[in-house]
């Protein structure tokens, strides 16, 4: 279909020289079903916590409207990484472990976008561990939600950074004696201004924390417990009520502006606790370029990209 663009939006025409139709006003416009949104069939195992995730980012973008042009889902490598295939609307299922640099660009390129970043534990906190604590330090505004299932689900069993000790696999056959990384004292640490923690098996849960995230203007980060049902099965059995384990909340009276009860919450044992663990507000990264920006054009006699651009080359010569 060709297009022409109207201030700064583009408009699908109908034929070469047919009057543009004007686009629908937000109000008019239907929330986007699962139907709507829904691409590709997941390819993921039967049973495989992923799918939980995915019907709830349905949810979300039905209920908070988000709109077709405004679907912005990125990922890394891994089975959780498919997710943007599954997604019918923009995304990338882009390089292992180098989601939150091409994340970045796009959330500071476009602040009218609300960027959403799926991935695995071994794509968060193995191969892109030091993308994660940048991307959380600079407080670049996205929702990073890591689908935590404590292995190398795509490649068939190998151990990851969140294994527990004694864990099984092809890479540690005799159990794994590394001390696990815990995703949430890594985001604090890091600067993340949004931590939170849920888990696949309580869909009203992942979707509120969804929603919290998206609302957070800063890099909010969920830690998703969800389940590898090939090759770790029953992990989580014990925070999930169905398997007669226990679903335990954030107490009431935690204050999420508090760094260090945060990490005293984050260093309860196993299965631990669920919500929100810290939230603070910092300027993000989003902002302080465009002031940046804005202050440098206004210098500049606030002259045209290009102009700007031609001036630096011309000091070069
Ligand atoms: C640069 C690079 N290194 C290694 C791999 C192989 N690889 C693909 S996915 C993956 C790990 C997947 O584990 P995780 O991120 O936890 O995702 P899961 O499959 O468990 O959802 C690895 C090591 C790769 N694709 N690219
Ligand atoms: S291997 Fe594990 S993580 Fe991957 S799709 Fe199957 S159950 Fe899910
Ligand atoms: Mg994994």
């Amino acid at each position: 279909m060709s297009s022409i663009a109207i201030s700064g939006t583009s408009l699908p025409r109908t034929g070469l020289n047919a009057t543009p139709i004007p686009p629908l006003a937000d109000s008019d416009r239907k929330p986007l079903m699962k139907k709507d949104v829904s691409a590709d069939h997941p390819t993921w195992c039967p049973g495989c916590g992923d799918f939980s995730v995915l019907a709830l980012y349905f949810k979300l973008i039905e209920k908070r409207r988000i709109w077709h042009e405004k679907i912005m889902t990125v990922a890394g490598i891994g089975c959780s990484s498919r997710f943007p295939y599954f997604v019918q609307g923009h995304g990338a299922h882009f390089i292992h472990g180098r989601a939150l640099p091409f994340a970045s660009g796009v959330s500071i390129s476009r602040p009218d976008l609300h960027v959403f970043v799926f991935g695995g534990d071994g794509d968060a906190f193995s191969i892109g561990g030091n993308h994660f604590s940048h991307t959380a330090r600079r407080n670049i505004k996205m929702t990073y939600v890591v689908m935590d299932n404590m292995v190398y689900g795509l490649t068939k069993k190998q151990t990851s950074p969140t294994s527990p000790i004694g864990f099984k696999s092809k890479t540690d056959v005799w159990g794994n004696f590394d001390r696990p990384i815990n995703p949430m004292k890594q985001a604090i640490s890091s600067g993340a201004t949004f931590v939170a923690r849920t888990t696949h098996t309580n869909p009203n849960h992942v979707l509120a924390m969804m929603e919290a995230a998206m609302d957070h203007n800063g890099f909010s980060f969920i830690e998703c417990l969800s389940e590898c049902v090939e090759f770790y099965e029953g992990a989580f059995d014990n925070s999930n009520p169905r398997k007669g384990g226990k679903f335990v909340e954030v107490p009431k009276e935690h204050d999420i502006t508090d760094e260090y009860a945060a990490y005293r919450l984050a260093d309860e044992s196993a299965p631990g606790n669920f919500g929100i663990f810290y939230k603070v507000d910092r300027p993000t990264k989003n902002e302080n370029e465009t002031k940046v920006i804005s202050d440098h054009r206004a210098k500049v006699g606030n002259l045209a990209d290009w102009q700007i651009l031609q001036k630096s080359f011309d000091r070069m010569k």
